[in-house]
């Protein structure tokens, strides 16, 4: 009987996070060892990469139920025929792409999905790369000071503004983005949390969808979330992906922050995206 020992090698992409994984063919049935050994990869480096991966969208969903359950996202168009892939498309002629401010996805939501995993389809011949943050160094970073305050604090989190009706959505938007009607929860999370997976305290607060803290006023909540935004957007702690064709990324979204860079003007990026379920915090 032949046994394959192939192992898989995981290599940081920067000091804080980030780590491709070779060794692995994701469109195959992963064995439990090899599950633990992405998982504790995950955990450890909160942005997972493997390259040239050749999945369809059913071998993409079998990996993301690997995880858990899928959370569907209600705002982003489905892929064709795939109801639980979600399509993050950018065309030639339009300006706008989707996720170009530092966010973490679906934190308006009460139990915000653990990852999203990311399967790059057609990517530009150069630019749209994209760029993630570390909120364990965004926590570890702040003075015991404020990690103090802010472990007795907690924002709200909401989509109303990015997806609502009142969005002010642009042109570009159609066929993209849709169910504004949909957009109708508001969340309340702790401004630091720790992670389920790792233990490590992490900043829970972003610029795109954290709207107030919660007993503050209007102006003391813009000043205090102004300066973490600022703060969690620090160079140091970020590293930055460029995707291939085939190139499968999934983040960690109580642990990152990430950021699609928009500097391709003319040439087209289709990405698929599966969330996974997560829990409250
Ligand atoms: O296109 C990307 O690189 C990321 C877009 C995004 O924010 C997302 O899929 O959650
Ligand atoms: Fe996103």
């Amino acid at each position: 009987m032949s046994r394959d020992f192939k192992s898989i090698s995981v290599n940081p992409l920067s000091g804080n996070l980030g780590a491709e994984i070779a060794g692995v063919d994701l469109s195959g049935a992963l064995t439990n060892a090899q599950f633990s050994e992405i998982r504790d990869a995950f955990h450890r480096h909160s942005v997972i990469v493997f390259r040239d991966q050749e999945l369809d969208p059913d071998d993409h969903l079998a990996f993301a139920r690997r995880w858990g359950e899928i959370n569907v996202n209600r705002f982003f168009t489905p892929v064709e025929g795939h109801p639980m892939v979600a399509e993050v498309r950018k065309e030639p002629d339009q300006t706008e792409n989707i996720g170009s401010g530092w966010h973490t996805d679906h934190s308006y939501d009460t139990a915000p999905a653990l990852g999203s995993i990311l399967v790059a389809r057609v990517v530009p011949e150069f630019g749209g790369d994209t760029l993630f943050s570390s909120m364990y160094m965004a926590y570890d970073m702040l003075s015991p000071g404020l990690q103090k305050v802010l472990e007795g604090l907690k924002a709200w989190h909401s989509s109303r503004h990015v997806f609502g009706p009142n969005a002010g959505a642009e042109t570009s938007r159609t066929g993209r983005i849709g169910n504004p009607d949909k957009a109708t929860q508001d969340s309340l999370h702790p401004m630091v949390i720790t992670h389920p997976g790792s233990g490590r305290k992490a900043l829970y607060v972003n610029p795109e969808f954290t709207t107030h803290i919660d007993g503050w006023s209007h102006e003391e909540s813009a000043a205090l979330l102004g300066y973490l935004f600022q703060h969690g957007a620090n160079p140091h702690f970020t590293c930055r992906l460029s995707w291939a064709e085939g190139t499968l990324a999934m983040w960690d979204n109580r642990a990152t922050w990430h950021c699609a860079l928009n500097d391709y003007p003319g040439q087209r990026r289709l990405m698929h995206r599966i969330t996974v379920e997560g829990e409250p915090l």
